[in-house]
């Protein structure tokens, strides 16, 4: 079995989470927030059997869309006078599709 950690855009992830469901994935979903852009973002908990691992990766392809996003940026990135650290300037940055990690799950349980 496997843990996917997926990291992907709020616009894509409902209709991601009803895909995987529709599929008969089990999925956790849970709000979290970019470390760059330190916008919001979702991260979803999928446990797969080996055996539906692709089918599930091909899931996730299908439905998460990069885009580029303007954004404010922190101040170490663009180099300039800040403004509440962050600076003045916006930058454009591509964000997504979907970061995927893949966990080997030594154990799992529902007790
Ligand atoms: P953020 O950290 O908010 O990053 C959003 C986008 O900003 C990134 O898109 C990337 O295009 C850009 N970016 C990130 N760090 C940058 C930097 N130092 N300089 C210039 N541009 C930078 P994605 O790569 O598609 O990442 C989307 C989100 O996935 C990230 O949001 C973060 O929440 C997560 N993520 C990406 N790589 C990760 C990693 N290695 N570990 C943990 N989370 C990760």
């Amino acid at each position: 079995m496997k843990l996917l950690i997926a990291i992907v855009q709020d616009e894509d992830a409902g209709k991601l989470v009803s895909a995987l469901m529709s599929e008969g994935y089990g999925v956790t979903k849970l709000a979290t927030t970019g470390g760059f852009l330190r916008a919001g973002n979702t991260t979803l908990l999928i446990g797969v059997d080996d055996a539906r691992l692709d089918g599930a990766m091909s899931v996730i392809e299908k439905v998460c869309h990069s885009r580029k996003q303007m954004a404010a940026a922190p101040a170490q990135v663009s180099g300039t006078a800040t403004v509440g650290g962050l600076s003045p300037y916006p930058i454009e940055v591509i964000v997504g599709g979907a970061t995927v990690f893949q966990v080997n799950v030594e154990q799992f349980k529902k007790f």
